[in-house]
């Protein structure tokens, strides 16, 4: 009935008035595995909910839940004595030699991010339940399952809710005293069970002192619980509580257990010992006892209306602040009969849905939102939601793309505050770094490389000469993090983060890489030992080569790093002499190539790779998310990245192909970019690992690596952004990279660089009919669009010409102002002001 209603609602109103439907994920059936489960979470509390009937899972995860402990300072003292023997190996042009020598300079793997547990409700039916239902309201963060049973419908919604940092589960019968159930919870980890009284259990619990990363094979006991030093593995605690209701609820160590009430709201409180990066989360680890009845204490004196009244006003802050229309929901297949997973299917079967591409940027906004709260723990490879307790790559904080990735929507997604949580582990990564700088190469500054966790291990990982120097020594780690500081900086304007937070980190990353930079005698400055990640290169005599010397993407990533911070000093008045050292060394730095392809070369040398479709395309970070390369300002670069691509092809994982939306965008090429983008959304149910033919997205709209990674969510909506708006450089651009498919659309919300919000903008027929900017910090807009704009109200709009004067624009001086196909427009703003332009 409820369906029939919808479908008179739809077809009465048109698809104008679903945008004004709340968006939702909505399946027909209980999940089958984790990869249909549906996320909720607070950035510190995840859950995923299965919507099972009799026996319901809701899977646990709080994010400062890792193994381990802090890092051990100089786990590898001899580690710089084989320096100088690798950089000789280089110029003799001995790779294999150093290739063997670098794999003496390594250090400990990561510990591993852990889950927390398992709630399971279970609830005795004789029937079979029919009129399922179950999902995600993403306007709201809230999810629901219903489904009618011996006569009851039954409805269960959860929300984690961050003002009150507690999991929210209301369990409710339509008819008065139908609902009976038990409940009980359980961790992979080590715990023991508790029943507080006769509305309360839990359990208590003690974190592995070391995991071995999943991929690590060799160790008899790959999980430790034992640690006399009291520094490694913390404590946890779960707590569960049924508020009052109408039935009977009693407690035992099997669990809670209700009978004959109506509706039941159960409060599930959890919290671990961790203490920061550098504290023994044991001996020296916070109360989590206090922590966990504080939170649960508090959230019972609330009403289940007022909590969730708390959650949603706090949610809508944040995600209401962009809406996105394309196309006007004209070429949707969007059957509203169609659940999410067989739209899915639909559109991976060659089906128009611009809805559903909506529904998934809004998504990721969702995911950012849930994962990565302002005081809460980085989102790490799989956000906060992870079963495991050895989880893929240790689900922790992979820096040579996935970290990263998961941040890009942040600033242009209208989420700034989103990006902070990023800054901190930044900050704890630079004191490791600081060691890691000294003791593996007597250099100052600091550095980090293939991976960290939060314990903010920077070390070059691999088990002391076991992992692949291709990805374990790679030193880049910390430069490319300081680029979000400074982006953050950019886009929001904001002198004293500058100041007191971004450049003094940006300012140590580049210390390393000034002293990192050595001569390679023909007049240029490289890195030895160099990796690109993490493609392997054939030798001259045939063989393979893993280590060499500046590749680009080093020298892109230490190009982009320096003019940052020589920008960063500049606008803050300091560090001149430190300013003009690094501004000589980047004028020195090796220059980008083109190789014999016609492609951006992706060594020192022109080597063949081993792979040529390997999912990383690391030589063309300064295309993207560096502003080195670009059509505009490098067109013979810019032409040797579309021909990189165009060699790598579009295989890959989930997030090689997101990488390669954004690739893409920034090319102008809005088509190729579409076409990755269905590429991204093709439904898959792909375990293991393909690294080629694969990628995609599940069920429940998690991308798949495969497995399970949620950079590739960010990635792709960072670059469906990238489509419609792009202010990398010296101006924003509207419509950059517009497919044939969203030739007509509106967006609220999002965000350039200079503080511009994009209140509104509206296009058609590819031409920008109607846009509105306001300003945050002032400063002069210059404005590239693709067709005239004169406008309205009483400002002076003028045809841009020479250098933009706004200082948060800085760069490469673009070769033409005016192209054949876009027109650039400046007028000066204040902060605080709106400015609306209209098509002439
Ligand atoms: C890098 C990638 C893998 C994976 C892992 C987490 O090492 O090469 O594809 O994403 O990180």
């Amino acid at each position: 009935m409820r369906f029939f209603s919808f479908l008179l609602f739809y077809s009465l109103c048109g698809p104008l008035s679903l945008m004004a439907q709340p968006l939702k994920l909505w399946y027909k059936q209980p999940a089958r595995n984790w990869n249909e489960a549906l996320p909720v979470g607070n950035g510190r509390l995840g859950v995923m909910i299965f919507g099972k009937t009799n026996e319901e899972l809701l899977q646990l995860n709080e994010s400062t839940l890792w193994s381990g402990g802090p890092v051990k300072p100089n786990p590898n003292p001899d580690a710089p004595t084989y320096l100088p023997k690798i950089r000789k190996a280089l110029f003799d042009g001995d790779y294999e030699l150093a290739t063997s020598l670098t794999k003496k300079m390594q250090g400990r793997y990561t510990e591993s991010y852990e889950p927390l547990g398992d709630l399971v409700i279970r609830q005795p039916f004789n029937g079979q339940p029919t009129h399922y239902s179950r999902d995600l309201n993403i306007s709201d963060a809230t999810a629901t399952t219903r489904f009618t049973v011996d006569g009851v419908t039954y409805t269960r919604e959860v929300f984690v809710s961050a003002p009150d940092q507690v999991i929210v589960v209301r369990l409710s019968a339509d008819k008065p005293g139908r609902l009976t159930f038990d409940a009980s919870a359980t961790s992979p980890l080590h715990y023991t069970k508790h029943a507080f009284g006769s509305r309360e259990i839990g359990f208590n619990g003690k974190a592995p002192a070391h995991t071995d990363p999943n991929y690590v094979n060799y160790n008899p006991q790959p999980v430790i619980y034992d640690d006399r030093s009291q520094c490694n593995g913390m404590r946890f605690a779960l707590r569960i509580r049924a508020l009052p209701s109408d039935g009977t609820v009693t407690t035992d160590t099997a669990g809670l257990h209700v009978s004959k009430a109506t509706h039941v709201v159960l409060l599930l409180s959890a919290a671990t010992s961790f203490n920061g990066f550098d504290k023994c989360p044991d001996k020296e680890g916070k109360d989590e006892i206090k922590l966990v009845n504080g939170y649960l204490n508090a959230a019972a004196r609330k009403s289940f209306a007022a909590l969730k009244q708390a959650h949603q006003s706090d949610y809508h802050r944040y995600f209401n602040r962009v809406s996105l229309r394309l196309n006007d929901g004209k070429a949707p297949s969007a059957n509203p009969s169609l659940a999410t997973d067989e739209r899915l299917q639909a559109y991976s079967t060659g089906g128009n849905d611009t809805d559903l591409e909506r529904l998934y940027y809004q998504f990721g906004r969702y995911l950012l939102i849930s994962c990565s709260r302002p005081t809460a723990t980085a989102a790490n490879l799989q956000g906060i939601w992870n079963n495991h307790v050895r989880p893929p790559w240790s689900s922790n904080y992979t820096i040579n793309i996935n970290t990263e990735m998961n941040y890009w929507p942040a600033e242009v997604g209208n989420l700034s505050e989103f990006h902070r949580p990023l800054f901190e582990l930044i900050k704890d990564v630079a004191s490791t770094g600081k060691g890691t700088a000294k003791n593996f190469y007597g250099l100052g500054g600091w550095t980090a490389h293939h991976n960290t966790d939060i314990w903010a291990e920077s070390n070059p990982v691999g088990d002391f000469g076991k992992g692949s120097p291709l990805w374990a020594n790679w030193a880049m780690g910390g430069a490319w993090l300081s680029q979000h500081l400074y982006e953050h900086y950019r886009y929001t304007g904001d002198k004293t983060f500058l100041r007191e937070t971004a450049y003094p980190l940006m300012k140590g990353a580049a210390q390393f890489c000034s002293e990192w930079l050595i001569p390679d005698g023909d007049g240029h400055l490289v890195t030895a030992p160099s990796t690109t990640p993490e493609n392997v290169f054939v030798l001259p005599n045939g063989k393979k080569g893993e280590v060499s010397i500046a590749t680009t993407m080093d020298m892109g990533i230490i190009r982009d790093l320096f003019t940052n911070v020589i920008e960063a000093s500049a606008a803050l008045d300091t560090d001149a002499e430190f300013r003009k050292l690094i501004t000589e060394q980047k004028a020195k730095l090796y220059p980008f190539h083109i190789g014999k392809k016609g492609n951006l070369q992706e060594w020192y040398k022109d080597f063949d790779e081993v792979e040529p479709l390997h999912r990383h395309v690391s030589h063309l970070f300064a295309l993207h998310p560096g502003r080195q390369i670009a059509p505009l300002t490098t067109p013979e670069l810019a032409a040797a990245a579309r021909k990189t691509l165009e060699l790598r092809g579009d295989e890959g994982t989930g997030w090689s192909k997101a990488w390669k939306i954004n690739f893409w965008a920034r090319l102008n090429d809005g088509n190729h970019a579409y076409k990755l983008l269905r590429e991204l959304l093709k439904l898959t149910g792909m375990e293991g690992t393909n690294y080629s033919n694969a990628g995609g997205t599940y069920p429940n709209m998690f991308c798949a690596h495969p497995p399970f990674q949620i950079d590739g969510n960010f990635g792709g909506i960072a670059g469906m952004s990238e489509m419609l708006l792009q202010s990398h450089l010296t101006d924003i651009w509207l419509l950059a990279a517009l497919p044939d498919q969203w030739k007509t659309g509106q967006v609220k919300g999002l965000r350039a660089r200079g503080g511009f919000e994009l209140v509104e903008l509206n296009w058609q027929d590819g031409k920008v009919s109607k846009v509105v900017i306001r300003s945050t910090v002032g400063g002069n807009c210059r404005l590239r669009v693709p067709n005239t704009l004169k406008a309205s109200g009483n400002f002076a709009l003028k045809t841009a010409s020479g250098t933009n004067p706004n200082p948060l624009f800085q760069g490469e001086p673009v070769a033409a102002a005016q192209s054949t196909t876009t027109q650039v427009y400046d007028f000066m703003t204040q902060a605080g002001q709106t400015y609306t332009l209209v098509m002439q």
